[in-house]
């Protein structure tokens, strides 16, 4: 298989917004993260994703942008910006940026000309319909809204306030592969592509037989005609890296994105664990690595993440964020480092930061949670019994600020925060964590480590085993002579278990376990126990 830098990256993402206020409005800033950077930097991961910090109204925070070639003042000047950029190289990390391009803001000067009259040159910058369809959006009930000015309604796949850009038109194209050049010749490293998938629409908009089954809205013919010709025209000329945020795909179809013979991205990500498994669920997850490793091994790259800023902290949904909190955070990074793909770090998993709960919908900012609350309480129904409903996966609980200290507001700002804070920043901190040699922090710090050192984590193939138990995760990964042996206990019961008989009395040097108390017995398993192996 072909090796190349990103395939052996560790990626960390910050939500800036969130990561560190050096100004006291409440909001992260680039300064902020500026100045976190040799935090990032002993953490060990080399590229940061940086989410979108271009001139935007904030209604989906960042994602409606309206000035693609400006910094937000929010987050600072370009100026930061280039410094921001300077400060990643100069530490020998890279720095990939939010490509948001299926849509733009309401706000943005195209979509202002565009809607102004019929026959303005914008107008077929976006979908305009006098007849419309039955398709839902990501956040409202319906992908069209009317707008009397011209008596035609335009189409936008997530807030209102986001109108879907028409990629059917080559000027629109024209325009965004310039907007990425002027970025990557600024020197970024690449780009995460929001949404990406979504850009070409159905030919004539045809009402969907399962509205609320929303997956018509991606992977629609035309597709890959635009990735290649962004390709060619734009990506192929830099040495950068692209992954894909892609819902609704199979392995089948997500080769078609990112394999190695169709010059279209590098990696991606598929949503089949954080859009399709509300709760851990082993049987389920196990059969969708497995699935996913078949289906692109050798041929195209994968990601793996437990969460970011629009799923749920990883402790919180998947893990235990109480009684083992500490256990279960180390045994998902285990998981997260040792699948194949590339691991990415959302902002506070390295400290084992928690979902939280507000008391009413007030406290909440998330677009998608708001909209949907109003949709459902409009419809006549209870409110509190909505909100509750809404809690669990509400995107604000990976948004809260990142906790640094046990200081006001956790030392992210002298202000007020954007967002409320995390109540349990008094004990989960990274002063904390860096205080303490068996902290999460040093846990990921040392899988990273092993990771650089140890070529069979990126590259080794991935061997399932004991596929049907439903606490024990356990896998294989082997390159040439190297085999290392995962262990993963997933459940919050202690569980003894018998080693495939290819395997017994095989077990080599411990690499690694996130119980600092010695293990007694070899073939039983502490409540979230990992472990890793070199088998003989
Ligand atoms: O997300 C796409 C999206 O809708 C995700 O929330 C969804 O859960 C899943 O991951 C894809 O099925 C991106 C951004 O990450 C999100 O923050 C934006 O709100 C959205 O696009 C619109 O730009």
């Amino acid at each position: 298989m072909k090796k190349t830098w990103w395939k052996e990256a560790v990626v960390y993402q910050v939500y800036w917004r969130s990561f560190y206020d050096t100004d006291g409005d409440g909001y992260g800033d680039l300064e902020g993260v500026i100045q976190k950077l040799d935090y990032i930097r002993e953490l060990g991961a080399d590229v940061i994703w940086l989410n979108p910090c271009y001139g935007s109204p904030d209604v989906d925070n960042g994602y409606d942008i309206s000035d693609y070639r400006s910094i937000m003042p929010k987050a600072g000047t370009m100026d930061t910006f280039e410094r921001l950029l300077k400060e990643v190289h100069a530490r020998g990390m890279k720095l990939i940026m939010d490509l948001v391009v299926n849509h733009t803001s309401d706000q943005h000067p195209w979509f202002i000309e565009s809607r102004s009259s019929k026959d303005n040159p914008k107008r077929d910058y976006y979908i305009w319909r006098k007849e419309t369809n039955n398709w839902r959006s990501y956040f409202t009930p319906s992908t069209w809204e009317y707008d009397p000015r011209t008596d035609e309604s335009y189409f936008h796949s997530f807030a209102v306030e986001q109108p879907d850009l028409n990629w059917d038109n080559p000027q629109v194209r024209e325009e965004i592969y310039d907007m990425m050049r002027f970025w990557l010749d600024k020197g970024i490293d690449g780009f995460r592509m929001d949404v990406i998938n979504l850009l070409a629409k159905q030919q004539g908009f045809p009402d969907a037989e399962q509205p609320d089954n929303i997956s018509y809205l991606g992977n629609n013919p035309g597709i890959h005609e635009y990735l290649q010709e962004m390709n060619e025209k734009v990506l192929k000329h830099y040495d950068i890296f692209t992954v894909g945020e892609i819902p609704f795909v199979t392995p089948e179809d997500g080769l078609l994105y990112v394999g190695e013979d169709r010059a279209e991205l590098d990696t991606l990500f598929h949503f089949e664990v954080c859009d399709y498994m509300p709760h851990w669920d082993m049987h389920r997850f196990k059969e969708i690595q497995k699935r996913w490793y078949d289906g692109m091994w050798g041929k195209g790259w994968n990601s793996q993440f437990l969460n970011n800023h629009d799923h749920t902290r990883l402790v919180t949904r998947f893990g235990n964020d109480s009684t083992y909190r500490v256990e279960s955070a180390k045994c998902f990074a285990t998981l997260l480092h040792t699948l194949p793909g590339m691991p990415y770090i959302y902002q506070g998993e390295e400290i084992g930061m928690t979902g939280v709960r507000f008391e009413s919908i007030d406290d909440y900012d998330d677009i998608a949670m708001k909209n949907k609350y109003k949709e459902e309480v409009e419809k006549g129904r209870d409110p509190q019994m909505v909100f509750e409903e809404l809690l669990h996966l509400s995107r604000d609980n990976s948004r809260t600020p990142m906790q640094w200290d046990t200081s006001e507001q956790a030392g992210f700002t002298q202000g007020t925060p954007w967002i409320r804070m995390n109540p349990n920043y008094t004990s989960i901190n990274a002063e904390q964590a860096l205080a303490d040699p068996d902290s999460i922090f040093y846990y990921y710090q040392n899988l990273i480590r092993l990771r650089k050192e140890n070529e069979v984590m990126i590259y080794g193939s991935y061997e399932p085993l004991m596929e049907q138990d439903p606490e024990i995760y356990a896998y294989l990964r082997v390159l040439g002579q190297e085999r290392w042996l995962v262990l993963l206990n997933i459940s919050d019961q202690s569980v003894k278990f018998e080693l495939p008989g290819s395997l017994s009395g095989k077990l080599g040097e411990m690499l690694t376990c996130n119980y600092s108390q010695p293990v007694e017995d070899d073939l039983r398993l502490r409540p979230y126990e990992a472990r890793i192996y070199r088998v003989s």
